[in-house]
């Protein structure tokens, strides 16, 4: 009787647990749904100001890309904090300028990870808010803490600094391992054949491209001749893992299946998706059925490619009725380059393209070209379409998705511009300190003033002018864009104003 009398109590609490439980966990579901969209940042790798078709570009086709543009804000002055890949996904991802940490600059394949897995991440802050958080796409953040075991479980990694889901290559196309990993494991891995990876030797008996050009599909015109993977020379050594490789003519797809699967998984809980796609940074290899797409050779062949994966992507979204819930961020990680090592006719073939549209310098680069990128912000029904002069910065994402989100971030260098982001302000940044191969140059207002330095005018094997000249320069970029009129010496007023500012942020 007794115990009767128990259950009959336990199944009258449950029951009235259940209710309460049930109602107010839809009305919690409701409203996040409603009040926290999803949001995607879509990046690409080494994708010039002037590549787009909306940024001006007329024989490249970016139908997508112009979709985005056209219909949502199309940033003229936005940045990426840097001119290189991996200070500028630092910034994105930490909202820390990179040049204060000493490690944020081109990581081997075998680098520790750059990001401190106590500090905040735009993930961080968004799975605290909530969301489902991924990764799919290239991550050169350097993973692990020193020597990697690619063999066992890969950590830290993007799992540990906030992302719940992570499908990535290391590093880059051009650098080894050329195998993906998911959540921290190499796919595909048969433990008889386990990886070595080293940047420092070669592996006995191992061909390279600089010993074995008969092995090569494609021929490398500076670094890039290490191991040999799918004909392609690459940085670093490898041995093993044969079966867990990539296919790098089916890497876009490849990422495109994940991204796609990720947002069908996840599309009932506002989710998060950093979509780092790997075009059109070396070696580009496009899929044959986009080969000639473009007369520019494989260089613009892989930006259609990527355009179409972005399109195919949308799709997705649209399909699952969720385009309308979901903010997209467009955006390239630092400026175009044609010969980034090898032979692929990017700079033969290139014709009358501007890569950099009206901007000076590209990629490694402390001109305007090195960080001033294709910017884009996009809501369906949210985002007015139009265009914004205001001066923006990847590494602005983490405060303004913040306040999108619900709440704020402790973080000084991420100013919150999500009104600006919406297209319904037009304050930008003040000023922004931009950061190229660990020399920085500092923007206020119109004006940009990059400090002497020593070293090269020109790096020759890329053939991008690096800003660097013995003297104190000083642009007016509203009439002198393309940075022609340094005003240094007929501004000391300016100049000194600028310097003042810059090394109050700098701590010089
Ligand atoms: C350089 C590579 C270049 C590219 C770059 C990183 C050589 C000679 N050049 O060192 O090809 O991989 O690093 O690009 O090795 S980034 O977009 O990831 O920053
Ligand atoms: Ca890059």
């Amino acid at each position: 009787k007794k115990i009767t009398l128990f259950f009959l109590g336990v199944i009258a609490i449950a029951l009235v647990f259940s209710g309460c439980a049930g109602k107010s966990g839809k009305v919690a579901t409701e409203e996040a749904a409603s009040a926290k969209p999803n949001i995607v940042v879509i990046y690409l790798d080494d994708l010039g100001y002037g590549d787009v078709g909306a940024y001006g570009a007329t024989q490249i086709q970016t139908p997508n890309m112009d979709r985005l543009a056209n219909e949502g804000v199309l940033f003229t002055d936005g940045h990426a904090s840097s001119s290189t890949c991996t200070p500028s996904r630092y910034a994105l991802l930490t909202g820390v300028y990179p040049w204060r940490n000493k490690d944020a600059k081109i990581l081997p394949g075998t680098a520790p990870l750059i990001i401190d897995t106590a500090q905040q991440t735009i993930p961080k802050m968004l799975k605290e808010q909530g969301y489902y958080t991924g990764v799919v796409g290239k991550w050169h953040l350097g993973l692990g803490s020193g020597h990697v075991d690619w063999n066992q479980h890969v950590s830290p990694g993007p799992n540990e600094i906030g992302f719940d889901y992570s499908y990535i290559m290391a590093a880059t196309q051009d650098r080894v391992p050329t195998v993906y990993l998911e959540n921290g494991l190499v796919e595909g891995l048969d433990p008889n054949d386990p990886i070595e990876v080293s940047y420092s030797q070669n592996f006995e008996g191992e061909p390279t491209g600089k010993d074995n050009p008969e092995l090569l599909t494609m021929r490398w015109e500076h670094g890039h001749n290490n191991s040999i993977v799918n004909g392609v020379p690459r940085i670093g050594f490898m041995k093993g893992g044969e079966k867990a490789k990539w296919s790098d003519v089916d890497m876009a797809d490849h990422f495109l299946a994940k991204a796609q699967a990720y947002v069908k998984q996840h599309k009932n809980e506002p989710f998060f998706l950093y979509y780092a796609l790997q075009q059109p940074h070396v070696p580009r290899t496009p899929h044959p059925r986009f080969v000639g797409k473009t007369d520019l050779g494989p260089r613009g062949d892989v930006i259609v490619e990527a355009d179409w994966c972005i399109g195919e992507f949308i799709k997705t979204l649209e399909e699952e009725g969720i385009l309308e819930n979901t903010l997209i961020v467009f955006s390239s990680d630092n400026g175009p380059v044609l010969n980034d090592g090898y032979y692929d006719d990017a700079v033969e073939r290139n014709g009358d393209h501007t890569p950099a549209g009206p901007l000076r310098g590209g990629k490694y680069s402390l001109f305007e070209a090195g960080t001033r990128v294709p910017f884009i912000t996009y809501w369906k029904g949210k985002i007015e379409p139009g265009t914004s002069d205001a001066l923006v910065c990847q590494m602005d994402l983490l405060a303004s998705l913040a306040r999108l989100a619900g709440t704020t971030v402790d973080n000084t260098d991420s100013e919150e511009l999500l009104d600006v982001l919406m297209g319904t302000s037009k304050e930008g940044r003040s000023s922004l300190v931009l950061e190229a191969t660990s020399r920085t140059a500092y923007r206020e207002g119109n004006w940009l003033m990059i400090p002497p330095y020593n070293g090269p005018a020109v790096i020759s094997s890329v053939n991008i002018e690096t800003g660097n000249l013995p003297e104190f320069q000083l642009y007016n970029l509203s009439d002198d864009l393309g940075q022609q009129n340094n005003q240094a010496t007929e501004n000391p007023e300016k100049l000194q104003e600028m310097l003042d500012a810059y090394k109050a942020i700098i701590g010089a």
